[in-house]
């Protein structure tokens, strides 16, 4: 199990950051040929089978890859910093959603709201437990209450990622409930 999650850190550092790294490139919505990533990962000494990437798509905790319809090829459904468009049409967010971050963050984000930084979006999520998982992951917890309701009718546009993470472009601090 381990090495499953190995490589799927791996995988997101191809699928969401750095694709060179095995001399591919990403289509402009961040697919690649399952093919091709499968030969690029054996040339550079980190060969996966197509089961085990398979495995990795469908046990991953956070849902963090999809297979296209075709079953051809794949993507990360969120989380790059390269420039690429992953076609999430605009959507109606519930009334909060919650971001997890570190207190050592808060007095910034609170004079500049927040920002995606590296990212494309600003990540959030309906989920409470993981606002603070994801929090954890940066120091001691904080969890932002952001007011999704106001903003959207105040003309802030909202994407759903595939896997369920709430996206935009930035959240302006009177926006947010820092609790
Ligand atoms: C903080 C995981 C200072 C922000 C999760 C965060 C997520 C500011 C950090 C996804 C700021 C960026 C993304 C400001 C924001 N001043 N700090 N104005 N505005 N920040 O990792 O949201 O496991 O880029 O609060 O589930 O933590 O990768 O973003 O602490 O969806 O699939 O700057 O990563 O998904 O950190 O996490 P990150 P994130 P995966």
């Amino acid at each position: 199990m381990r090495d499953l999650v190995k490589d799927s850190k791996f995988l997101s550092l191809i699928l969401r950051h750095k694709p060179e790294t095995i001399g591919i490139r990403l289509d402009d919505s961040g697919w690649v040929e399952i093919d091709n990533l499968l030969e690029a990962l054996a040339r550079h000494k980190r060969p996966l089978t197509r089961e085990k990437l398979m495995e990795i798509v469908a046990t991953n905790d956070k849902k963090r890859f999809a297979i296209s319809a075709d079953g051809k090829r794949i993507r990360a459904s969120q989380g790059h910093s390269l420039d690429i468009a992953l076609g999430y049409a605009p959507c109606v967010p519930p009334a909060v959603l919650y971001h997890g971050t570190a207190s050592r963050f808060r007095q910034s984000i609170e004079d500049r709201g927040l920002l995606k930084g590296d990212r494309h979006h600003v990540h959030m999520t309906s989920s409470v437990d993981t606002a603070r998982a994801v929090g954890s992951r940066h120091g001691k917890p904080v969890i932002l209450s952001i007011d999704a309701g106001a903003m959207h009718r105040d003309g802030y546009e909202f994407f759903l990622s595939d896997n369920g993470v709430w996206l935009t472009d930035h959240v302006p601090a009177s926006y947010i409930d820092f609790g």
